[in-house]
């Protein structure tokens, strides 16, 4: 029997109201994530954790302001406000975190040239985390995915998951979405088209 494990999606300050790229009701997911923190086995963690600089931020692209797109290597890229920067108090969990627990911390987006929305390949969808190699050594096959951004970190995770071969479900009570020129309602129409279990 393969193993079930809880993949918290990047609850971090600069994602909650008050942080640079502020999810609305994002804080208020904390008291449903930690009430499963408990009820899970395994639980791993995200964390968004860019370099100063990072390509994806507008900062970084003269003339540009966030919320638009720019083309990259490796495909259009949407720009945003600087956030989630390394060691900054917006890049830490939130503070009502029980992540204690957590067996891992999976940090993305490190890299400063190439963004990575998704917990299992940087936005080349090509570069591997080496998250899917963790499970996969660990026996973990069931994945329940919750946290932030519904529509970007947590759906581009889950829809790699399920293209890996992971049974995936993600908690929609226990996420929030940015909701950008419709993403929710794209995003969340694409998982179940590929077999991600919403609830
Ligand atoms: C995220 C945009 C940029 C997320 C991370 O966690 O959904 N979104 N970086
Ligand atoms: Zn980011």
């Amino acid at each position: 029997m393969a193993e079930e494990a809880l993949v918290v999606i990047d609850v971090q300050n600069d994602f909650c109201p008050g942080g640079a790229l502020a999810v609305s009701g994002g804080d208020e997911i904390v008291p449903d994530i930690n009430h499963l923190i408990e009820q899970f086995d395994h639980v791993i963690l995200t964390q968004d954790w860019h370099p100063a600089g990072h390509s994806s931020f507008a900062s970084s692209h003269e003339g540009r302001e966030p919320f638009e797109i720019v083309g990259m290597p490796y495909g259009d890229q949407k720009l945003w406000p600087d956030h989630c920067i390394q060691g900054s108090k917006g890049a830490d969990f939130h503070p009502g975190l029980e992540w204690t627990k957590a067996e891992l911390v999976v940090r993305k987006g490190f890299r400063k040239s190439i963004d990575s929305y998704s917990a299992f390949f940087e936005n080349d969808h090509a570069t591997p985390t080496g998250l899917g190699g963790y499970l996969r050594e660990r026996g973990i096959g069931h994945l329940t995915m919750a946290g932030l951004a519904t529509d970007f970190c947590v759906a581009y995770s889950a829809l790699d998951a399920v293209k890996l071969g992971f049974d995936v479900t993600v908690l929609l009570k226990a996420s929030r979405g940015i909701d950008l020129d419709g993403s929710m309602i794209e995003m969340t129409r694409r998982m179940r088209e590929k077999g991600v279990i919403i609830l």
